[in-house]
């Protein structure tokens, strides 16, 4: 018997013993600081949560419960999950129960075979990832997406396992996270998007909202300004950006590659370092993702000082620069984290810079670029990367995929989500599933667990989920 479970487990074994019914005034005994991701993680109120600290929340007797979480030491992911006759107990240090319980939910909502939801089958699980690092990148500056949006696309994640969460926050057509000493960035730039559209950005609040909901479930949040290219936003914003000193004009169209900060002009290091330093003290994570994508217009020397110089400021706002993969022919610092991403390139600069000990998160456009229509003809997407099946996002191995790329280089996998052509909330998830749940899969479990036909009837029977939670998603016939 196989369970729907994805992505797939390290192992599974069945035991004999009685399923166990979570229903929603299931009783959870849980550490003090996870009762908000229990609550939102199993969808139960947080008087049904017993912390271990003693306190029962609503002051009854304690009651005896069904799902117990045992928190361990360290920072791994994997956990263990026995369930049967009663109780569901899960074993992992903090993040390795916020993957389990994303376990918990898939066994409790996916019906086992012969039996009814609701109930987690007898089941001994161990678990732990195969990639430290599992994203996802949302460009909110082509279109924006307000908190509400993210937040369910965090929901999404965390019952996948993903956990980093990208914002591209920055581009030609928008900017879209308040800087409070550069008001002028959001008043000018925030109103502006592809098509002429409304526009939006973060406020600080609202940032830090979506930093601690992604948190509370063990997201940690990346947050972009791309430089030195993709900057119309912010020279429409800030005359003096420009060699000319006069803002640039709004742009709403979809082209790339025109628009270029310079470290010629001394107004330059100073907002790169200002902007930065305001991001490194809004943001927990270890990261800064400081852009260095497709600046077609600017001499090779100069790229390459540029990058360098972005990188350094990335580590003297107190973070860990992460750049596009362009940036693998400057000189980086130890520690920087490059970004694999157009799968028409040559990839040898990457393999290089990896070489000399750059980490590489994986986002290949013909694999994992969630904009690509999934064919030809399809409503939505563009199609420089071809187009992208469920299958093409599924069917790849990051370890083979750039020739010579050393093994330990690669920290993970991380899905994008362009946005030129996505206005509604709706394009986003129909975009994302099924092919999001594919890469969570790339991203998690072993190589030899994965197939084809076996994750494609796995993850037809998410499909009720989905629709449970109002997610839209493209039938695939690949998959439907
Ligand atoms: C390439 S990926 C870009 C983006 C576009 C995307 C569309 C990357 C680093 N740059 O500016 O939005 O293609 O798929």
């Amino acid at each position: 018997m196989t369970l729907p479970l994805v992505p797939v487990p390290t192992r599974l074994q069945w035991h004999q013993g009685a399923p166990v019914s979570l229903d929603q005034s299931v009783k959870v005994r849980a550490p003090h600081h996870l009762a908000p991701a229990v609550a939102g993680m199993l969808g139960i109120a947080e008087q049904h949560i017993m912390t271990t600290d003693g306190a029962w929340a609503s002051g009854q007797d304690q009651p005896s419960c069904a799902v117990v979480l045992s928190e361990t030491t360290g920072d791994g992911e994997g956990y263990v999950l026995r369930a049967g006759d009663g109780v569901v107990a899960l074993t992992g240090s903090r993040m390795g129960l916020l993957r389990g319980l994303a376990t918990v939910v898939q066994l409790r909502d996916l019906a086992a075979p012969g039996a009814p939801a609701g109930q987690v089958p007898a089941v001994h699980i161990e678990d732990e990832p195969r990639l430290a690092v599992r994203g996802l990148m949302i460009d909110v500056a082509r279109h924006f997406f307000g908190v509400a949006s993210i937040k369910r696309v965090l929901d999404l994640m965390a019952a996948y396992k993903f956990n980093v969460l990208h914002l591209h926050l920055s581009d030609d057509q928008g900017w879209r996270i308040e800087v409070p000493s550069r008001p002028e960035l959001t008043e000018r730039s925030g109103g502006t998007e592809v098509g002429g559209g409304p526009g939006g950005f973060f406020t600080v609040a609202d940032y830090q909202e979506i930093v601690e909901h992604a948190a509370v479930r063990g997201i940690e949040v990346v947050p972009e300004i791309d430089m030195p290219g993709h900057v119309n936003a912010a020279q429409h914003a800030i005359g003096a950006l420009n060699d000319s000193g006069e803002p640039a004009e709004p742009y709403t169209g979809i082209e790339v590659g025109f628009s270029k900060l310079s470290l010629a002009n001394p107004a330059t290091a100073a907002f790169i370092d200002e902007v930065l330093a305001h991001l490194a003290a809004i943001t927990p994570g270890e990261y800064l993702h400081v852009g260095g994508d497709e600046v077609h217009q600017m001499p090779r020397e100069e790229y390459r000082e540029f990058a360098r110089h972005l990188a350094l400021a990335a580590r003297r706002a107190g973070k860990k620069p992460q750049l596009w993969g362009e940036a693998a022919v400057a000189e980086l610092p130890a520690g920087t984290r490059v970004q694999l991403w157009d799968s028409n390139a040559d990839h040898a600069p990457v393999v290089a810079a990896a070489r000399a000990g750059a980490g590489v998160v994986l986002s290949p456009g013909d694999r994992v670029y969630l904009d690509m229509k999934y064919h030809q003809g399809y409503e939505l997407g563009l199609d420089w990367a071809g187009y992208v099946q469920v299958r093409d996002s599924y069917d790849w191995d990051p370890a083979q995929y750039a020739e010579g790329l050393p093994p330990e280089a690669i920290e993970g996998v991380e899905a994008a989500l362009w946005t030129e052509t996505l206005s509604r909330e709706e394009h986003l998830f129909t975009m994302l599933l099924p092919r999001l749940v594919a890469v969570a899969e790339v991203g998690w479990s072993a190589q030899e667990q994965r197939e084809w036909e076996d994750f494609a009837s796995r993850a037809r029977a998410h499909a009720p989920l989905w629709e449970d939670g109002g997610y839209a998603y493209h039938r695939s016939t690949q998959v439907f």
